[in-house]
């Protein structure tokens, strides 16, 4: 049985929206594959502490095991599950794997970085003097990112062409970030592809199995 690691109790700041559980959830969903959740009681910490710790080292979230087998990173979670029922992903070893690669690492390592630093100088910090020194260029890094996805978007659906993958996933949480609607006004193509994405039945179930961490009462369930 799959366990996904969830923030339980997290601090009412945070977006539910931001947090990257939802990645290895909406990828639960979308694959159809049972799980369960163990929520972390991040109001106290659990998160930090060595019994997590041997989960993720890093004690962020999420993590996953399956049976003894444990993994942390989003991406790594969301093609486990992929690769697991063979559903939202190409066979491993073909170009077409290789292309999916591409876009799960462009998600987290191209777009993601400027995106996320401007939601945390201008939502999470924007009366900080570092803040407001650094949001415009910010906003420029982050507009360049969305203007050259926008390009791609324009010809295909999703990322790998008509068929939905497991790389939307992670692209589409990322583009839960842009907090700033007007950073899409010139991006319409990104826009409707992220509306195409939150519009999925499989992200609404996300969404609410996600809700169960607000208040939650144990840790583990
Ligand atoms: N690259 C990691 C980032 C995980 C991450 O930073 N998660 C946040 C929650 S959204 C977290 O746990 N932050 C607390 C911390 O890093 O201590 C992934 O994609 O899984």
């Amino acid at each position: 049985m799959i366990t996904l690691y969830c923030a339980g109790n997290p601090p009412s700041f945070l977006q539910p929206e931001w947090v990257r559980d939802l990645r290895a959830l909406w990828a639960a969903e979308e694959c159809g594959v049972p799980y369960r959740i163990h929520w972390l009681d991040t109001s106290k910490g659990a998160q930090r502490e060595a019994a997590y710790k041997a989960v993720n080292p890093f004690g962020a979230i999420p993590s996953m095991t399956d049976g003894a087998f444990t993994l942390f990173e989003s991406g790594a979670i969301v093609t486990y599950l992929c690769d697991k029922t063979g559903k939202n992903i190409p066979k491993a070893g073909s170009e077409a794997r290789a292309f999916y690669d591409q876009w799960c690492f462009a998600a987290l390592n191209t777009v993601e970085p400027p995106i996320f630093q401007l939601m945390i100088a201008t939502a999470l910090n924007k009366d900080a003097a570092w803040a407001k020194e650094r949001a415009g260029q910010l906003r420029e890094n982050a507009l360049g990112r969305l203007s050259t996805l926008d390009a791609v978007l324009a010809g295909r659906p999703f990322l790998l062409g008509d068929a939905f993958s497991g790389a939307d996933v992670l692209m589409g949480h990322v583009l839960n970030f842009v907090v700033d609607p007007t950073l899409l006004d010139a991006a319409a193509h990104v826009k409707r592809y992220h509306d195409r994405l939150k519009d999925r039945p499989a992200y609404e179930r996300a969404l609410s199995a996600q809700a169960g961490g607000k208040n939650a009462a144990v840790a583990a369930q």
